[in-house]
């Protein structure tokens, strides 16, 4: 008998850019919460080559990137048996259901992106307008799997609403077509800065590899970056204004151990910031060493992987196209009798 009372799941989506290896940032602020959300949720991941290229890529490395982020989703607990995870080009329907939200996205709105800004800034000779329409594009990626949450750091909080704001307006002028998103932002490590510039956000993508910790980093080079890290010139463990390299790092202890901050500064009374860092980055590398591990393991095995990333991409395919169509028929674009 079929069974009435089943719940229906809520959907979350979410995705990185293979556009470097994936940080202690990319980690903590979104990867670790996908991990506990597949619990509760239907869950899809998706490796985002396409936003990738916004910025200039080698293709060589952009390819060993897509399937180095595949392995890294699985090593940092994402279980194919539990969730979706694919390649963004691998599904067409993100660039054709893009060009539809396009049009029914304002210029004005998409100016007003502060990752635009910045990342026009950083790539002066290259404003490309894949650049400028990149918020198009995510939205496309969660409207697609009509998602309920997007787990990300607070980085993508903006474009989170955007692509709220393109699925009420999309449903105010053609009739209930989108879910509307919301975004789930840790409270804890949704924004892990440089540690060598603490006012910046650590990126994969920053031109100085001391600037960020990579999950598969050795555990040597994880130790002596989280010991160079720029902090002030005081000797308190605190949580205080000011003191954005020692939050940054007490943000980071506190995500790998659960531990409050007040219990950090309890733990490091009397300690100077040497016992501190040694106790970050030990603790930091002793946590991803199992990733590593992982992570080695699975990138022997291409096949695997490939069979991973041509199932996945099958599963998100069927989900995306019947949104798509939905999406053609009520905007107009004439259907072929079956
Ligand atoms: N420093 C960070 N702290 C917390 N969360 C972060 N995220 C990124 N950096 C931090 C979160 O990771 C997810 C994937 O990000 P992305 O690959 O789509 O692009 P991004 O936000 O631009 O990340 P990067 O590392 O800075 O990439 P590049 O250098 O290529 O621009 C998102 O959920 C993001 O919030």
């Amino acid at each position: 008998m079929e069974n009435n009372t089943e719940i229906k799941r809520k959907k979350i989506f979410s995705g990185v850019q293979p556009s470097g290896v994936l940080t202690i940032g990319n980690y903590l602020g979104a990867i670790k919460n996908w991990v506990s959300l597949q619990q509760d949720y239907d869950c899809i991941y998706c490796v985002v080559d396409m936003h990738a290229i916004t910025v200039r890529q080698n293709p060589a490395d952009l390819r060993r990137r897509t399937l180095e982020g595949l392995a890294l989703y699985i090593a940092c607990g994402i279980d194919p048996d539990k969730s979706i995870m694919f390649v963004q080009s691998h599904v067409p329907a993100h660039a054709e259901l893009s060009w539809v939200l396009g049009c029914n996205t304002m210029f004005g709105e998409l100016s007003r992106m502060t990752q635009f800004k910045d990342k026009s800034k950083k790539h002066s000779d290259n404003v490309n307008a894949g650049l400028f329409t990149y918020p198009v594009l995510m939205a496309a990626d969660i409207l697609l799997y009509q998602t309920d949450v997007v787990p990300v750091g607070i980085d993508q909080k903006q474009h989170i609403e955007i692509a709220r704001d393109i699925a009420e307006r999309f449903n105010g002028v053609y009739g209930d077509t989108f879910t509307v998103p919301e975004a789930y932002i840790p409270k804890v490590g949704m924004k892990i800065t440089s540690l060598t510039d603490p006012s910046k956000k650590m990126s994969k993508s920053d031109p100085n590899p001391n600037s960020y910790v990579n999950i598969i980093e050795s555990r040597d080079d994880t130790i002596r970056k989280i010991k160079r890290a720029v902090t002030d010139s005081d000797s308190e463990v605190r949580f205080a204004e000011g003191k954005d390299g020692i939050c940054n790092l007490m943000n980071i202890y506190s995500s790998f151990t659960g531990k409050s901050y007040e219990k950090i500064e309890k733990e490091f009374t009397g300690k100077g910031y040497g016992d501190f860092k040694l106790a970050v980055g030990e603790t930091c590398a002793d946590c991803l060493q199992p990733i590593r591990d992982e992570f080695s393991r699975l990138t022997a095995d291409k096949s695997y992987l490939e069979s991973l990333m041509k199932d996945g991409a099958e599963k998100a395919g069927y989900i995306a196209r019947k949104t798509l169509s939905k999406v053609y028929r009520k905007i107009g674009f004439y259907q072929l009798p079956r």
